[in-house]
């Protein structure tokens, strides 16, 4: 051991960080909303305990910044993550990092992901948006408030069921959400309650009806693959056809079947869980702040003027950069997937002071990271000027990390952007956002973060708004 290598207590804590042993209320229905609490209290590295298992938690930006080193530090695959595994296995967000199947379909799936890539989605993107519009136009007209959560998941639920996989989910025909969003949810949410539950207790109903939601899972993802093999269509260049039929570039490999079948379902909600909560978040801040909603309506006029249908272009969106900044401030206050994990690679020191072991996890806790000193006074205050290009370029590259960080970084992250902006500027041009209930926002957590109960009323724009 060198004179600097980690001395854990005896105890198994970390000098200088408290432990906060939450057994007494355990994680409740609101974890991440907890330690958010927890970190308000006793600062922004902590252990917290629970039965007696310890997970320590930062959000201190010098902590954070040191755990984006990748070759220090990798992805951890968590207890929460574990229990996803339960129904990805090793889709690429669930791998473990040396498990061959996560370079292998990382490096295939890395060109379909590509900026310049938006351009082949960009018309099925604008077709649902369409959908979205045609459903928000009847509502008007009946003078019926809109579910602002329910209808984003439609919405991107659609969008990467056509993107990826030419497959219609047909969410705007349905009043209900589609069966596989409801299986989706209560396999979130079984991951997420099975962390909290106490040792000894007979968890064998709960246990039962995830493995039907996950048997319902695999069964429409088969479904949407079986619609695509035995067509002529299995090279089309969607991401179901890479996954069919591309080769790994260096070594000619293919994604096996049960693999692709990972890849479905992780794509399937990875793809739209966590982009229908920051839409919902940006028009929650967007119907809460007049001042930022005049300026993004202003950026769309200024492409659209009167137009009552446009057809924003594939450059149009990257145009729309105030309506961007909105998105990245609603991220940065509810980043909708909002903790990722990290392991030390060697014995270490975590900022020069908390010893770590190797493979030891950190989790950071991003929305609080998202509130760290370096975002000034007020940083529970809504201010998409935060993401004007001058202070981005002042402030650090780490302190803004809705997207996780290196390697295992998000793959849709572009895919989500050009998603979300062109459907808030299209939204903000065609109607005026009314506040009619004086909607309190309370944050609901399936693993992802949506804004519970946020309805809006809705009337059509006119020249003069
Ligand atoms: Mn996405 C990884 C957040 C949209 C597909 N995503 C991650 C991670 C975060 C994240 C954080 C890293 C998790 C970790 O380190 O453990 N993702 C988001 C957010 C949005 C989002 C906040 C929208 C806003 N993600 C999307 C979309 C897709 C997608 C859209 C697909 C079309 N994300 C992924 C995949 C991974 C991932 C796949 C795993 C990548 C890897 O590990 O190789």
């Amino acid at each position: 051991m060198s004179p600097t290598a980690p001395h854990p207590t005896t105890d198994g804590t970390l000098p200088g960080v408290p432990v906060v042993d939450i057994s007494a209320t355990g994680p409740g229905r609101a974890p991440i909303q907890q330690v958010m609490d927890l970190m308000r209290t006793h600062g922004p590295a902590l252990v917290r305990r629970l039965h007696g298992r310890d997970a320590l938690f930062v959000s201190d930006l010098e902590l954070v910044s040191d755990l984006a080193d990748e070759r220090r530090f990798a992805k951890h695959v968590g207890p929460a993550l574990e229990n996803v595994r339960e129904f990805t296995a090793d889709g690429l967000f669930t791998a473990y990092n040396d498990e061959p199947n996560w370079a292998r379909a990382h490096d295939i799936l890395m060109p379909a992901f590509a900026l310049g890539s938006m351009r082949t989605y960009h018309p099925v993107m604008l077709k649902v948006a369409r959908r979205l519009i045609e459903s928000w136009d009847r509502a008007a007209a009946e003078g019926r408030p809109v579910e602002v959560a329910d209808d984003m998941t439609r919405m991107t639920l659609d969008t990467i069921g056509l993107a990826g996989f030419d497959y219609d989910f047909g969410s705007f025909l349905r009043d209900d959400p589609h069966p596989f969003v409801d299986s989706m949810v209560r396999c979130l949410e079984w991951s997420m309650t099975r962390l909290a539950r106490t040792p000894g207790r007979d968890h064998s109903a709960a246990d039962a009806a995830f493995r039907t939601d996950a048997a319902h899972l695999a069964q429409v993802v088969d479904d949407v693959i079986a619609a695509r093999s035995g067509t002529d269509q299995s090279g089309a260049e969607d991401l179901l056809g890479l996954m069919l039929t591309a080769a790994h570039p260096a070594d000619g490999a293919t994604l096996d079947p049960a693999n692709i079948r990972n890849q479905v379902i992780t794509f399937l909600i990875a793809g739209h869980e966590t982009t229908s909560g920051a839409m919902s978040f940006a028009l929650y801040y967007l119907a809460k702040h007049p001042t930022a909603l005049q300026l993004v309506q202003r950026e769309a006029d200024a492409l659209w003027g009167d137009t009552a249908d446009p057809e924003p272009t594939y450059e149009e969106v990257g145009r729309l950069a105030y309506t961007r900044q909105v998105l990245n401030e609603a991220l940065r206050l509810w980043p909708t997937a909002a903790a990722f994990s990290r392991h030390a690679l060697e014995d270490t020191l975590l900022g020069g002071r908390i010893p770590l072991r190797a493979g030891q996890p950190v989790t950071v806790l991003t929305p609080m990271l998202h509130r760290d000193p370096v975002w000034g006074d007020n940083p529970g205050l809504f201010d998409p000027s935060r993401f004007s290009p001058e202070a981005e370029a002042a402030r650090p590259v780490h302190a803004f990390k809705p997207f996780g960080t290196g390697e295992r970084a998000c793959i849709g992250r572009q895919f989500a952007l050009h998603e979300a902006t062109m459907l808030l500027a299209m939204l903000v041009h065609r109607y005026r956002l009314h506040d009619h209930a004086g909607y309190r926002l309370a944050v609901k957590e399936t693993l992802t973060l949506k804004p519970e109960g946020f309805t809006l009323a809705l009337t059509p724009r006119t020249p003069a708004d």
